[in-house]
C-alpha cells in the first residue's frame, strides 16, 4: 500500500473532502448551474500529475470558459471556427500570445505560475476565459448542482476554497484525517458583480470593426 502511494505520488495519509457550493447572483437569485465554479484545497504543496486540458474556440467563445490545472499543466486551444482567433493573456508570469490561427490549427500554453490567468482573444472582445493555476493537484470543477468531491487530500488543517469569476472567493477551514471524509458548504456571493471591459494584448481598447 505504501509503495503504491509512493509510486503514484499520492500522500500516504489522506482523506476526501466533499460538499456543496452555492452562488448568489444579482438580486439574490441562486445560480442554477455551478459548473463554472472551481473548488480547491489551499495549504498542501504538491506537484500535480502532467495534465493536458482542452479549451476549444467555437462560435467566438471558449469552451469551456473556466479550467483549472496545477502548475506545469498544459492548456490546448484548438480553433474550431473558420475565422482567425488570437489567444493571449497578460496575467503576470502566465503571460502568453499564441498569435493568429484558424481551423483546424491549434496552439497550447504551459501554465507555470499559480494564480488566476485571464485568457482573451485579441480580435473578439467578447471572448474571455479563465485558467486557475494551482500549486497542488487538489482541485475540481463543481457539478452543475454544486456538488464536489476532492480525493487524496493529505491529512492536515487546510482551507477549502471556491472560486467563480463573478464573486469573491469563499473559504472554510477543514481538518482532513487519514481515510476519512470531511464535508464542506461554501457560499459564493456574486451579488455585487460588475463587468468591466478588458484591454487587448497591446493594452489598448478594442476597435469595434473586426478585420479577420
Ligand atoms: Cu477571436
Amino acid at each position: 500500500m505504501l509503495l503504491g502511494c509512493l509510486a503514484t505520488g499520492m500522500p500516504a495519509r489522506a482523506g476526501t473532502v466533499a460538499g456543496k457550493v452555492e452562488l448568489i447572483e444579482k438580486g439574490g437569485r441562486r445560480a442554477s448551474d455551478l459548473s463554472d465554479v472551481i473548488v480547491y484545497v489551499e495549504g498542501p504543496k504538491a506537484k500535480g500529475r502532467p495534465e493536458r486540458v482542452t479549451m476549444a474556440m467555437k462560435d467566438k467563445a471558449f469552451r469551456p470558459r473556466v479550467a483549472a490545472v496545477s502548475a506545469g499543466g498544459v492548456v490546448e486551444f484548438p480553433n474550431q471556427d473558420p475565422i482567425f482567433h488570437n489567444v493571449f493573456s497578460v496575467s503576470g508570469a502566465n503571460r502568453f500570445d499564441l498569435d493568429l490561427y484558424k481551423r483546424p490549427k491549434s496552439g497550447s500554453w504551459t501554465f507555470t505560475a499559480p494564480g488566476v490567468a485571464r485568457v482573451y482573444c485579441n480580435i473578439h472582445p467578447q471572448m474571455s476565459a479563465v485558467v486557475l493555476v494551482r500549486d497542488n493537484p487538489y482541485f475540481t470543477t463543481a457539478a452543475a448542482d454544486g456538488s464536489f468531491t476532492i480525493a487524496h487530500v493529505p491529512a492536515g488543517r487546510w482551507q477549502i476554497k471556491a472560486w467563480q469569476e463573478r464573486a469573491p472567493e469563499a473559504s472554510q477551514e477543514i481538518v482532513v484525517g487519514a481515510d476519512s471524509q470531511v464535508t464542506a458548504q461554501l457560499v459564493l456571493d456574486g451579488s455585487q458583480f460588475k463587468r468591466t471591459p478588458h484591454k487587448n494584448k497591446f493594452g489598448k481598447d478594442y476597435k469595434t470593426d473586426e478585420r479577420y
